[in-house]
């Protein structure tokens, strides 16, 4: 009998009828709370769960199901369309390799299912057993921007606070680490300055690193619903299908932003095409930073990014002040070795020609998944709740007062970022590893590393939604989670948007939100009082609205769930002076709720003195130039607004399926392929000094001579790229390595 029919008889002869709820009944585990609530039958309204747009969703349910979804024509951010992932989004919670009970790897190496109670003793006994024996550094945890706030906050502080771990991060690093750094820095919060009304308010967009047609298609839309004849310009080494849609398009060499970046400011200084007196009011740092950029001549930064002098010339004049600017930018810049140093150049722009706070302007960091912005603010993993800082004494005690713990239980510095985790698992330092709702076996650079690096534990636990994805196939414990639409919880998309989660449909077999399976967790390990009052998302939701009080963030004057319902979602910052009516920070005085709100009108920022802050540095190297061995330069990312990173939710759909390549892809350069006697469909090997890829050609002067790009939807593709980090935030650096490519012989 082999293991997926082994599987049924099991859950036939224990669980045929146990369900989600009767699974958490107080005389079970004594936690006395009730589950999710499930949406009675008939439509109701919440966010989609796959991208940062925060696209609203009208859910059709039947029997207290969901049957169907159509895109809600009344929420503020899409106004009634929805990409294929949102119209499909009901289809991945069907699949037939949903995880539905915990399971453990037995002596005979195989995955076989048990009941939570051996699940989780088996967890908190080897967990507390390796931390008696190693230390509190021998654990840590990896999760993810995927999952509600009320979810981040409670794994964060039941990790951190209750279990006393140190390290633990995100998949947000390997996204939204740089925009962080930056924006804090330079505002003194990371707050992403734009609503969405931007995009059909600007004179000028110019997206840096960024595909929205591919990656945000909604967003894109309304780009397209711009009234304003906008001049768009696209600054990304491919002739993406943005760039092909844009007035402009400037293919610069890869990583070579920077010094475009500090060209361009040369220029509009050297032209008086600034605002001194925005500069004068707002900032510090402009005279360092003029004088940083003086030697970025425009020849020579013409020459180094490839685009030549005439361009850059031509470039700086479309932002140049008179028009409203704003300036995007996504994983082309973050997924770098200098990527703050690059966003941070980007900010400067917007600075510096007074293209902030006003509508159509903005120096607007795109964020990616449904709720990296959440897990930004609320983790606790890279910084306390609230958008705190473990170095702060005051902060320290301030999250210590309202959580009513001691605060010596809070550690004095952030633990290790995601790269620093698993070389201390490589090293042996760390021995158990608690993954959530993130596939790394996949979308981890340098994979193969990580993969030698998880034969290294002691205890590798998957918590996921299907018990097979790439990571859960090397898990000694897979705990099985419900997903998006089988659980409720606040999401914040890119414009500081608060979003719902709602319960839709049940979740199948023994799977348990991720909200419940901590509090077993914390219950298991005998902390639970730290959460009496939080037996729901909802009530936690509140603890973190007291959490915001008096931060930038403030969210205070959200009442509850139903407010955020009714309100089609709602902005941060709210606080309960503003919901009162009283004029707060920039924000003015006004009745009600505003539907489109964005930051620093009033040219305050978050830094003591109120001012934003000029940040730079020189250029560095590339970290894995190319060479006559490896002599292409590897561009990675998005390649279909129908498949999402790993596939395991996108893969599930039929429909979703027909829009996206069958088999694995390089885009190459005509003259680079026919110079190798590669035509389309030839199957090619991509060679790294790290592994190798299987893939067909696909020839196109979509990238230029010497680059060739393959979607990150493949699981090969990190096989190959380059593990370096930016030194200010520690992203990988995704988009840039060294390979060669050959016609595959064999096929
Ligand atoms: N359909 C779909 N949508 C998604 C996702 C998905 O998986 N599928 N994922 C979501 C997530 S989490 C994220 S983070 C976003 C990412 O959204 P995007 O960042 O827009 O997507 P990418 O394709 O990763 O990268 C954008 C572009 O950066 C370019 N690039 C590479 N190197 C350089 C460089 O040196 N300089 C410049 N200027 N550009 C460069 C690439 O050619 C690419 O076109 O998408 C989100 N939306
Ligand atoms: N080469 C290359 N690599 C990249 C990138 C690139 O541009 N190029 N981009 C990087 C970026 S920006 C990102 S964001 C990462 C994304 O990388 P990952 O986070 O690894 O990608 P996902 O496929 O979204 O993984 C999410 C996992 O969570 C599971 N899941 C979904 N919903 C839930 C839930 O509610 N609960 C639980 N417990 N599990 C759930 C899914 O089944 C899936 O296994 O990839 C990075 N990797
Ligand atoms: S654009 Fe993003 S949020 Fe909107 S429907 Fe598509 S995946 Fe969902
Ligand atoms: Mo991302």
């Amino acid at each position: 009998m082999d293991l997926k029919d082994k599987f049924a008889v099991f859950m036939r002869q224990r669980h045929g009828r146990l369900t989600h709820e009767m699974v958490l009944t107080p005389g079970r585990f004594g936690l006395g709370q009730t589950p999710d609530r499930l949406q009675p039958d008939s439509t109701t309204s919440m966010v989609c769960g796959f991208c940062s747009t925060g696209c609203g969703l009208k859910i059709h349910m039947k029997d207290g199901k969901a049957v169907n979804l159509t895109p809600d024509p009344e929420y503020p951010v899409n106004l009634g369309m929805a990409c294929p992932k949102g119209w499909e989004a009901l289809t991945p919670l069907k699949a037939d390799n949903r995880a539905v009970a915990p399971m453990i790897r037995g002596e005979d190496g195989k995955l076989a299912p048990v009941e939570w109670d051996q699940a989780l003793h088996l967890f908190t006994d080897k967990i507390k057993a390796t931390m008696a024996r190693h230390g509190k550094e021998s654990v840590a945890f990896l999760s993810t921007g995927q999952i509600p706030m009320e979810e981040l906050f409670l794994l964060g502080i039941l990790t951190k606070f209750g279990m006393g771990l140190l390290h633990g991060d995100a998949n947000t690093r390997q996204c939204m680490a740089t925009s962080h750094v930056a924006y804090k820095q330079s505002f003194g919060f990371d707050a992403p300055p734009f609503t969405y009304k931007d995009y059909e308010e600007s004179d000028v967009l110019v997206f840096f690193g960024a595909n929205p047609c591919i990656a945000h298609p909604i967003m894109w839309e309304r780009v397209m619903m711009n009234p304003r004849k906008p001049e768009i310009i696209v600054v990304d080494p491919r002739q993406t299908e943005t760039a092909l849609a844009a007035t402009r398009h400037y293919p610069l060499l890869p990583k070579t932003d920077l010094p475009l970046l500090y060209g361009l400011a040369h220029v509009l200084i050297r032209e008086g095409w600034i605002d001194q007196a925005y500069i004068d009011a707002n900032t510090t740092g402009f005279r360092e930073f003029a004088r940083h950029v003086q030697t970025y001549h425009p020849a020579a930064v013409g020459k180094i990014t490839g685009l030549g002098e005439a361009r850059l010339l031509e470039f700086a004049r479309a932002i140049r002040p008179g028009k409203r600017v704003s300036l995007w930018w996504t994983m082309g810049v973050n997924q770098s070795h200098e990527g703050v140093r690059t966003a941070q150049a980007i900010i400067n722009l917007a600075l510096m020609t007074g293209n902030i706070g006003r509508p159509g302007t903005g120096a607007n960091s795109i964020t990616g998944q449904v709720n990296a912005m959440g897990s930004r603010l609320f983790s606790n993993t890279s910084g306390l709740p609230g958008g705190r800082n473990f170095q702060d004494a005051a902060h320290r005690r301030e999250v210590a007062d309202i959580l009513g713990i001691d605060t010596d239980i809070i550690q004095q510095k952030p633990g290790l970022a995601y790269d620093q985790i698993l070389t201390g698992v490589k090293e042996g330092r760390i021995k158990a590893l608690w993954i959530i709702a993130t596939n790394p076996a996949h979308s981890w650079v340098d994979q193969e590393e990580f993969r030698r690096a998880a034969k290294n534990l002691d205890l590798l636990v998957v918590q996921d939604m299907y018990h097979d994805t790439d990571t859960a196939r090397l898990a000694h414990l897979v705990l099985p989670s419900a997903c998006w639409g089988e659980k409720e919880g606040v999401v914040i998309n890119s414009e500081r948007r608060m979003g719902l989660f709602k319960k839709v449909s049940p979740a199948p077999g023994q799977a348990l939100s991720d909200f419940y399976i901590f509090k077993l967790i914390a219950k298991y390990w005998g902390c639970d009082a730290m959460f009496k009052d939080m037996d729901t998302p909802e009530q936690t939701f509140q603890v973190m609205s007291k959490l915001s009080v008096g931060r930038p963030c403030d969210f205070s004057g959200i009442r509850d769930y139903k407010m955020i319902d009714e309100e089609g979602g709602i902005q941060w910052p709210y606080s309960a002076a503003e919901a009162a009516g009283a004029a707060t920070g920039s924000i003015p005085a006004h009745a009600g709720i505003e539907k489109e709100r964005r930051l620093f009108a009033d040219g305050r920022f978050y830094h003591p003195d109120g001012k934003a802050k000029f940040q730079f540095g020189p250029p560095q190297p590339i970290p894995e130039p190319v060479t006559p061995e490896f002599p292409f330069a590897l561009l990675t990312g998005r390649s279909s607004s129908a498949q999402w990173h790993t596939n395991t939710r996108t893969g599930k759909s039929a429909v979703l399926r027909k829009l996206y390549a069958a088999d694995s892809y390089v885009e190459i350069h005509p003259d680079d392929a026919s110079h190798l006697k590669i035509a389309s469909g030839d199957w090619v090997i991509v060679k790294s000094l790290r592994g190798q890829a299987r893939a067909r050609a696909a020839v196109a002067s979509t990238v230029q001579p010497g680059q060739l790009f393959m979607p990150m939807h493949d699981v090969e593709v990190n096989r190959l790229t380059f593990p370096a980090f930016d030194t200010h935030s520690r992203q990988p650096s995704y988009k840039h390595c060294a390979v060669r490519v050959e016609k595959d012989a064999d096929a």
